[in-house]
């Protein structure tokens, strides 16, 4: 009560202060002011409700998320494996001692100041260089610092230990997605493209005007998928600018960088979900490549094996096959919606730099090798990246897609032997 009768004042003193306010020619002053006063009052009330209604909202609309974040979490998650347990560890240990620490000197700093002052008529010792408080400041740190050290250099050189991987997973960042290929172990062979969920990226862009999703902006098409109990050893690189592959619970954080490969392991003690993002700044859909891990029982990581190297014998594509056009269009919408959509738009158009595909000459352009040229080597100093990674069949069937929908209807037809002649 007291804070707004003062607030009142104080506010009412900056309103006569305020140069150049016209006070109106009608009206007293006083009159004026205690309506603008009023005034400033309702707003200021209709402000915390707002305050309060959208902290009200905040609080039900989302919940936590099992091995991702929490709402309003401010610990270290909860670790699904021994070094994520170890860091949560260190990062109490380390905290208790600085604030001990900092406590401590700061209450002899006080107090002294306090105890020692020149009003009590206390008179400044006088002496110089004592070699006991030499020695005690310098040994005493240093066996505090040891005290740290020690602990943190056993966790540290733990997690680099990536030996004798049951399982060895390449991750690789793209902007932005990540790319997930098993090296070594059960899975060998596997290999897919993660992608955020492309309906909560409509979402997003849209506004995302009171969401409450919980996995919002974590949802991806393609899991990574790991036993459990099993130590998985990612090896971390990236295509085209450093990403980082980071998952909290699992205690992994490694730099994926263009050119150089990086590793770090985990072994997750339990199943379920776990969710990361990446976390080296990458471009402007940084915040829109999630990692998201999935650990499964020993039986259920192998039933996810056998069906996905089922799936992919199945997709396993005849690079000679001869497509019809009605076919290969439908397989490139596809290809679009995963890959090309989330920069040239999904009506073609584009947007800033990102140059519309809808009536764009190139596409258009009754040599096709124009097109194909531009989507196997990139555009614009790499602003469009080159997708050579896709297979010849993805190749012909996307351009075949841009140069048959919107607006473009040249009748053209890509096929795959087309791509493939075009790589050499
Ligand atoms: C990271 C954003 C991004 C993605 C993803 C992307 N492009 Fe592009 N694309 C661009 C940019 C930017 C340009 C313009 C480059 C320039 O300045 O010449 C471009 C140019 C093009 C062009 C040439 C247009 C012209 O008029 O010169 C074609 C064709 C094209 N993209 C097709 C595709 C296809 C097909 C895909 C999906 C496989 C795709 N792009 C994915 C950003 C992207
Ligand atoms: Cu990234």
């Amino acid at each position: 009560m007291l804070g707004a009768v003062s607030l009142r004042i104080a506010l009412g003193k900056l309103w006569c202060v305020l140069p150049g306010r016209q006070v109106g020619s009608g009206p007293p002053h006083e009159v004026t002011l205690e309506k603008m006063m009023n005034k400033l009052n309702r707003t200021l009330a209709s402000s915390l409700l707002m305050l309060g209604t959208w902290l009200s909202t905040a609080a039900w609309a989302v919940n936590d998320l099992p091995g991702g974040p929490g709402v309003r979490q401010l610990n270290l998650p909860v670790g699904a494996t021994k070094i994520a347990e170890e860091q949560a560890w260190l990062h109490w240990f380390m905290l208790i001692i600085c604030t001990v620490i900092f406590i401590a000197v700061f209450g002899v700093m006080f107090y002294s100041i306090l105890k020692h002052r020149k009003s009590l008529g206390h008179k400044p010792a006088t002496f110089h260089e004592s070699v006991k408080v030499e020695i005690a400041w310098t040994v005493v740190p240093f066996i505090i610092v040891i005290l740290m050290a020690l602990p943190a250099t056993k966790v540290v050189v733990a997690q680099k230990d990536t030996s004798n991987a049951d399982l060895t997973i390449k991750a690789t960042g793209y902007q932005w997605k990540w790319g997930y290929d098993y090296i070594k172990g059960e899975g060998e062979g596997l290999g897919f493209i993660s992608t955020l969920d492309n309906e909560q990226r409509e979402i997003s862009n849209s506004g995302a005007k009171g969401v409450s999703i919980d996995n919002y902006l974590l949802k991806v098409d393609n899991p990574l998928v790991v036993p459990v109990n099993k130590k998985a050893r990612i090896i971390t690189t990236a295509n085209d600018v450093i990403h980082a592959f980071a998952v909290p619970q699992l205690g992994v954080k490694q730099d994926a960088i263009p050119g150089f490969v990086r590793d770090t392991w985990f072994r997750a003690e339990r199943t379920g979900d776990f969710y990361g993002q990446c976390q080296e700044l990458c471009g402007k859909e940084h915040a829109y490549m999630p990692i998201h891990v999935k650990v499964l029982s020993a039986e259920d990581y192998s039933a996810w094996v056998a069906g996905e190297q089922k799936k992919l014998a199945a997709k396993q594509d005849d690079p000679a096959k001869v497509w019809a056009l009605d076919d290969i269009v439908k397989r490139g919408e596809k290809v679009y919606a995963a890959n090309c959509a989330a920069c040239h738009q999904a009506n073609g158009k584009g947007a800033g730099p990102i140059k519309a595909l809808d009536g764009a000459a190139v596409v258009l352009d009754a040599d096709k090798n124009k097109q194909i040229y531009v989507l196997l080597n990139g555009q614009g100093n790499g602003a469009m990246p080159a997708w050579k990674q896709l297979s010849d069949t993805d190749l012909a069937a996307v351009i075949s897609f841009t140069k048959n929908n919107w607006s473009n209807k040249t009748g053209q037809l890509v096929q795959p032997a087309d791509v493939k002649a075009a790589r050499k």
